[in-house]
């Protein structure tokens, strides 16, 4: 399998932590953001969004964290990490969505703009972020995981953008359910840090 891939996207990030925890190996192709790769040949032919992450295995070939995480997930993770029951795989999939639409256009813009010049609303992120960390907080207080009392495809979806966060100027010490979150995922077997962005 093939991960078209940018060191500092955490939508790339929490496919490689997830390939790592499940022992799948990846080939990585680094394609550079900051030098628009992504916007010409071959990013573009494989996926017209012009994003990352891009998985190809074999004729396959997948654009979205959420979709190549599960992908992973039901080819290599067998029922644990994303379920089939109704009512389980609705809770897990909840996360993914929080993922997609409230962190992204939160704490990750914010870190965007912040790192990479992203355009960005930074009254938008904060209102999102701060909506976003107040009800995450209130959740991790009364439960371990996210969802099923064990880690799931909800906790590598949320994580590396909601860890990165500082990076956006988002101060996570008055979170303390967050922050106990973030540790156990980071003692998981195979766990893979995000590199930090550098210092301008
Ligand atoms: N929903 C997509 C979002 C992907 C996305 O926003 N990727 C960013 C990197 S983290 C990207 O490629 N941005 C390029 C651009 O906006 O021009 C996913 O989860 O994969």
């Amino acid at each position: 399998m093939r991960l078209f891939d940018y060191v500092w996207s955490g939508n790339c990030h929490k496919v490689k932590l997830f390939a790592s925890i499940l022992s799948v190996p990846l080939e990585i192709v680094p394609v550079d953001l900051l030098a628009a790769e992504h916007t010409r040949p071959p990013l573009s032919e494989l996926n017209a969004f012009c994003e990352l992450p891009v998985l190809i295995d074999g004729d396959l070939v997948l654009r979205d964290s959420a979709a190549i995480l599960i992908y992973l997930a039901r080819r290599h993770g067998g029922e644990d990490w994303y379920p089939s029951g109704a009512s389980d795989v609705a809770l897990v999939s909840q996360w993914l969505g929080t993922a997609a639409a409230n962190v992204n256009f939160g704490p990750a813009l914010a870190r965007g703009a912040e790192h990479f010049g992203y355009p960005a609303d930074r009254a938008m992120t904060s209102r999102i972020s701060d909506r976003l960390f107040f009800a995450l907080e209130g959740h991790l207080q009364r439960r371990r995981w996210l969802e099923l009392n064990r880690p799931t495809l909800a906790d590598i979806a949320m994580f590396p953008y909601v860890a990165a966060a500082p990076e956006g100027g988002i101060n996570l010490t008055t979170f303390p359910a967050i922050q106990r979150w973030i540790k156990q995922i980071e003692e998981l077997p195979h766990f893979i840090a995000m590199p930090k962005v550098p210092s301008p």
